[in-house]
């Protein structure tokens, strides 16, 4: 089942820019155009707007593996998995939720601010 995450927008969109005509994918990176955005370059002269996943674009949870905005029982399996699974994390700046101590691999270090993060509550920013 596919859910809505995000909703991509242009910054300066306006009505008739037909943000979203044209779509293309690569890793992380998606770049959307809008054929008939007004640039400098003129009416109608279109845009390609670059968006990147990361944590700014994501708000990163550490510790939250089902996405559901807080660290509790229902991640532990996923935190598990990632630590049997050896950890690795996607490559920067891709939210990587068993991470705590941002060196980019999900270890033993790690239990600890799971742990902590879980009987604190779990709040997510
Ligand atoms: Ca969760
Ligand atoms: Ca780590």
């Amino acid at each position: 089942m596919w859910t809505e995450q995000h909703k991509l927008t242009a910054a300066d969109g306006a009505a008739g820019d037909v943000f979203g005509g044209s779509l293309a994918l690569s890793g992380d990176t998606a770049v959307i155009g809008a054929i008939f955005d007004n640039t400098v370059g003129g009416a109608d002269a279109g845009s390609a707007y670059v968006f990147e996943l990361g944590c700014a674009a994501v708000a990163c949870c550490s510790g939250d593996f089902d996405a559901s905005g807080v660290v509790s029982n229902g991640d532990i399996p996923g935190f598990v998995a990632q630590l049997i699974a050896g950890g690795g994390c996607p490559a920067a700046p891709a939210c990587c939720p068993g991470d705590f101590g941002g060196d980019g691999l999900v270890n033993g270090r790690d239990v600890q601010g799971f742990v902590g993060k879980l009987i604190a509550g779990g709040a997510c920013p």
